[in-house]
């Protein structure tokens, strides 16, 4: 069990306004109808099911060239996780989020933050999130949020959760996984801060278990490690339901592999996964592969 704890605490964040395309918003409900409560309590946890944060739809859309879309619904659902995911760490749950796009895990790290003073960070993703305003080609908000939790960003969305008070992540605890479509001011960004992407050149090249004990190797000086899967890192024939599948991603055995060695290492202390997108999914598909890596991430075992 991550920590030795035995309760798991589900938060449902249906917001789909840090992303262009409509319809992550519906990736809570997604993951519970594939039957994650059940997928928990076999493993022997005792489950928690906080339901939703309210999120409320705008009535204003952006203007064109908008650089920060939907921030002040955004900045205001991130401080309402982030106070939640410190409230259930306090309590001694195990914070499970559900996105929802990942604009949320400015909220949910800032949360963790409050709890793990050095806490690491395992990104999952085909994207690196590290864009800023000034560099963002879209000015959606979940192309932002680990640049924001590395400390580069608007003040806006750096001030989340009484973000000034706390240091930012360290470039040294954080990886990127599974990295496959990287603008350019990222680029910039991460090689600067010296953040470790594993992209899937890396993947194909050495294999996801070497670059998976590397990288863990690299967390274990972070006091817990938080996860934020987007699971458009995932190759889209294995997740067709996301917003923004990029082909050419991580398989369903690399990705299963990467979640069971993660819960080897013991470090993990909070989790999210997000941008499924039920609207484009087949059969509910994405949401079961979520399951199922959420099982590996609890200790699940083929035998
Ligand atoms: N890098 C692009 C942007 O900033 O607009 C695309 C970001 C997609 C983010 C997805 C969820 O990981
Ligand atoms: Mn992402
Ligand atoms: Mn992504
Ligand atoms: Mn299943």
């Amino acid at each position: 069990l991550p920590n030795g704890k035995t309760d798991i605490s589900i938060i449902g964040v249906p917001i789909d306004l840090g992303a262009d395309r409509r319809g992550v918003d519906m990736g809570p409900s997604a993951i519970r109808c594939a039957g994650i409560e059940q997928k928990l309590e076999q493993l022997g946890y005792i489950v928690h099911d906080l339901g939703d944060l309210a999120v409320r739809r705008p009535a204003a859309r952006p203007e064109p060239g908008e650089r920060l879309k939907y921030v002040d619904e955004l900045v205001r659902v991130n401080g309402k996780l982030a106070d939640k995911t410190a409230e259930e760490l306090e309590k001694g749950r195990f914070p499970l989020i559900l996105g929802g796009d990942h604009s949320i895990a400015i909220g949910s790290i800032k949360g963790v933050q409050r709890h793990v003073p050095r806490l690491g960070v395992l990104w999952f993703d085909a994207h690196c999130d590290a864009n800023t305003a000034d560099t963002t080609p879209s000015g959606n908000i979940h192309g932002m949020s680990l640049a924001v939790s590395l400390g580069y960003g608007s003040r806006r969305l750096l001030g989340v959760g009484g973000g000034g008070k706390r240091d930012p992540i360290r470039p040294e605890d954080v990886v990127i996984i599974g990295a496959r479509s990287i603008d350019p001011g990222e680029k910039a960004l991460l090689r600067e801060l010296g953040v470790r992407v594993y992209t899937m050149h890396d993947i194909d090249r050495r294999g996801m278990d070497q670059v998976m004990e590397e990288a863990l190797y690299r967390l274990s000086s972070a006091d817990g490690v938080h996860l934020s899967f987007d699971l458009d890192g995932l190759d889209p024939n294995d997740a067709p339901g996301v917003g923004t599948p990029v082909i050419g991603g991580v398989s369903y055995r690399e990705s299963h592999l990467a979640m069971e060695m993660l819960a080897e290492s013991g470090k993990l202390v909070s989790a999210e996964f997000v941008e499924v997108n039920p609207v484009l999914d087949y059969r509910n598909k994405t949401a079961h592969t979520a399951v199922e890596l959420i099982g590996s991430v609890f200790g699940e075992q083929i035998m």
